[in-house]
């Protein structure tokens, strides 16, 4: 069965401060009401890019502290243009806590080489205990890496697969067909039956906090060969997927967390602060889907 992995938010107070007992209301959320497979901690979810090191070390302490006794796989994201760092967290998450999969994002900004991005890739795993996954987000780094970028990297044993978000389902075919060893978990939320279609071994988003069952409902579909109903459930998760994208993706998810009564609290800056617009849309989107 194809898992799923919500894309762990993070609770921050009104001040932008790590909101620990938020953050593990929300652990125990995705885990015992929605009924997730796994937490993938410090993605884009949880507005990790706008943590400094010490932050995303005590956003590992609390996931791993609050579900390593939990049956679900936990994936610690700490890649980072700063490769000392990266380096630093995938110790930080493997030795001090025990994380077996870790995962790191394409480094961004400065247009680096593939020879640069996979050097990047082989230090990160070098002197750790654990499997990596490459997050690739070409719509948020700029990073594409091509089927043959794939197969170099995928020629480190330990590099054991890629969570794509990215909307180019030719290249998914390819990677699935070339590497059918290789775990693939899909990113984009809104892309889940086409990634399925393509044989993913899962998924992993921000919407899974809130909309895991619909989810497990299409790929239980989907699995039986119930394309029709696949298709159905599909359309229904893409309304309310639209709904949160046209209101702002991460404060909606929090808002209606909120009405959930968990305390995820507020993004954080450069993210606005939430105006009573987003406030009200949220409110409708959690009336209208989730009451
Ligand atoms: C993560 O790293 O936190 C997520 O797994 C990233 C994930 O792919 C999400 N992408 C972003 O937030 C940029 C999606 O779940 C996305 O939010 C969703 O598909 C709506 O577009």
């Amino acid at each position: 069965m194809q898992k799923v992995y919500a894309a762990l938010m993070t609770a921050f107070d009104e001040n932008g401060n790590i909101d620990e007992k938020g953050t593990r209301e929300i652990i125990r959320h995705d885990i015992d009401v929605e009924g997730v497979d796994g937490l993938y901690v410090g993605g884009s979810t949880g507005e990790n890019f706008m943590l400094g090191k010490d932050e995303k070390k005590r956003v590992f302490d609390i996931a791993w502290d609050e579900a390593h006794n939990d049956d679900v796989d936990l994936i610690a994201q700490v890649g980072s243009p700063n490769l000392h760092e990266a380096m630093e967290l995938a110790k930080y998450v493997t030795n001090e806590l025990g994380f077996k999969t870790i995962s790191a994002v394409t480094p961004f900004y400065y247009n680096f080489t593939f020879d640069e991005i996979k050097h990047y890739y082989d230090e990160i795993v070098k002197d750790v205990d654990a499997n990596l996954l490459v997050y690739s987000i070409p719509a948020l780094t700029g990073v594409s890496l091509s089927l043959d970028n794939f197969a170099k990297l995928f020629e480190n044993p330990k590099i054991i697969g890629v969570k794509y978000t990215n909307a180019d389902f030719y290249l998914l075919e390819r990677i699935r067909e070339r590497f059918p060893d290789k775990k693939i978990l899909s990113g984009f939320d809104e892309m889940l039956l086409p990634a399925l279609i393509e044989g993913v071994d899962g998924c992993i988003g921000s919407t899974y906090n809130v909309n895991t069952k619909v989810v497990k409902e299409e790929i239980d579909a989907y699995n039986k060969g119930d394309f029709e109903r696949a298709r159905e459930l599909e359309h229904q998760k893409n309304d309310v997927i639209t709904a949160m994208l046209n209101n702002g993706i991460y404060p909606t998810i929090k808002l209606i967390l909120e009405h959930m009564g968990v305390h995820a609290g507020y993004t954080r800056a450069p993210m606005a602060k939430y105006d009573d617009k987003v406030i009200k849309g949220a409110d409708e989107i959690y009336n209208k889907y989730f009451k």
